[in-house]
């Protein structure tokens, strides 16, 4: 099946709580149990974000950029200062006027992928649905994302490469124009409020204003655009889930959630010990990397119950796919939302899905390959 994801962590997660992966010469301990990657996640003291740039991202991004991005790469009790800056505007996704506008959006991009023959759905949905949603999280023009689509999925990375220096380039000279462009000419978008924005009374530097831009920027894209294609082809194979979304839009949160417990959009996140310690019995050296595994931890059989099935009617559902504790996902609100909306659509505007071709995208950490989406997913939208 395309829309089945397996789940390579199994056996490494139950026989010993850990996976090795070499890294560009900085290994990674892997922590594959829900209680362990919680406890990790929680105790900032012993694994810290604030390494150096792009080394608690695995693959590393040490070599293709030296700009801290905020506030995932900050550790208390700055982080929560940036935290409390960025929350309120995070969350604008919960109001009514921010759903309409994304309503409309997703609903014009299902009306015009439905008079296709077929469609690629990566490129010519997720991709799009993706750029054109974050204008509305920045509050700019819908123009944009013209640009952002010209970039295809992933700004630090390319199909066959997974670091792309000069690619990421693109987004910086890009942040700078706006950054300055907006210095000269206050407006609403979230470049002009981070211009008036203070922490601890000192207003943000350029470059930590760069930092969060690339954040923004960078954090929810291959996330969210393999979500919304897994999604497409989980339904594609699933059309009496679809129509149980259509008949019961009460499930939608909770089948939304499954979705992404099951996807686990991102496989894990590192941190960087700042102390000899240890997990599950794993000695972990002072200065070296692990990766807290929300991809395993979703499916850890001693927190879920059938974990490889998707089950919207899952009563109990305490997943990872966004994190844990103090640096859980700031684009939750508007991941959530994509996703809430694109259930409701579909299932009012779509009556089946054919799959006309598929080509896996598989991560290889170490010993374990995990499906984490598609380079393509050829589809046709029905009426
Ligand atoms: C970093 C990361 C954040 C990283 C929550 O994840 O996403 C990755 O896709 C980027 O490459 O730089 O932003």
């Amino acid at each position: 099946m395309k829309s089945e994801f397996s789940d390579p962590f199994e056996e490494a997660r139950k026989n010993s709580g850990i996976g090795h992966i070499n890294d560009q010469e900085d290994p990674v301990a892997m922590i594959l149990r829900h209680k362990d990657v919680r406890k990790t996640a929680h105790n900032w003291q012993t694994y810290q974000s604030g390494a150096v740039p792009g080394r608690i991202v695995v693959p590393s991004e040490v070599d293709i950029r030296d700009i801290r991005q905020i506030p995932f790469e900050v550790d208390p009790p700055l982080h929560k200062d940036f935290r409390n800056l960025l929350e309120g505007w995070f969350k604008r996704p919960n109001r009514e006027e921010y759903q309409k506008i994304l309503t409309d959006q997703i609903a014009t991009l299902i009306d015009d992928v439905l008079s296709e023959d077929k469609i690629e759905v990566v490129h010519d949905f997720s991709l799009k649905l993706q750029s054109r949603a974050l204008t509305i999280l920045l509050n700019t023009s819908l123009v944009e994302s013209d640009t952002f689509i010209s970039w295809g999925t992933h700004v630090f990375r390319s199909e066959g490469d997974s670091l792309d220096a000069s690619k990421a380039n693109v987004l910086y000279d890009y942040l700078d124009e706006k950054i300055n462009r907006a210095r000269e000419n206050l407006g609403e978008d979230l470049y002009s409020v981070l211009l008036q924005a203070e922490v601890n009374g000192k207003k943000l530097t350029h470059d930590e204003i760069k930092g969060i831009m690339i954040l923004t920027f960078a954090g929810g894209r291959d996330t969210v655009i393999n979500a919304v294609t897994n999604t497409i082809s989980y339904f594609a194979e699933h059309p009496k889930s679809l129509l149980d979304i259509k008949e019961n839009p009460d499930k939608i949160n909770k089948a939304v959630e499954e979705l992404i417990r099951y996807f686990s959009p991102l496989t894990h996140m590192g941190r960087v010990a700042t102390e000899n310690a240890q997990v599950c019995e794993h000695a972990v050296k002072n200065d070296t990397r692990v990766s807290l595994c929300w991809a395993s931890a979703n499916r850890d059989e001693n927190v879920f119950e059938n974990p490889n099935e998707v089950d919207f009617d899952r009563k109990i559902n305490p997943h990872l796919a966004f994190g844990f504790s103090h640096h859980n996902c700031l684009g939750a609100t508007h991941a959530r939302q994509i996703m809430r909306t694109l259930l409701s659509l579909l299932s009012n505007k779509v009556s089946s899905i054919d799959i006309v071709d598929a080509r896996e995208n598989i991560e290889k950490w170490g010993e374990f390959n995990r499906k984490v989406g598609f380079h393509e997913l050829t589809v046709k939208f029905n009426k």
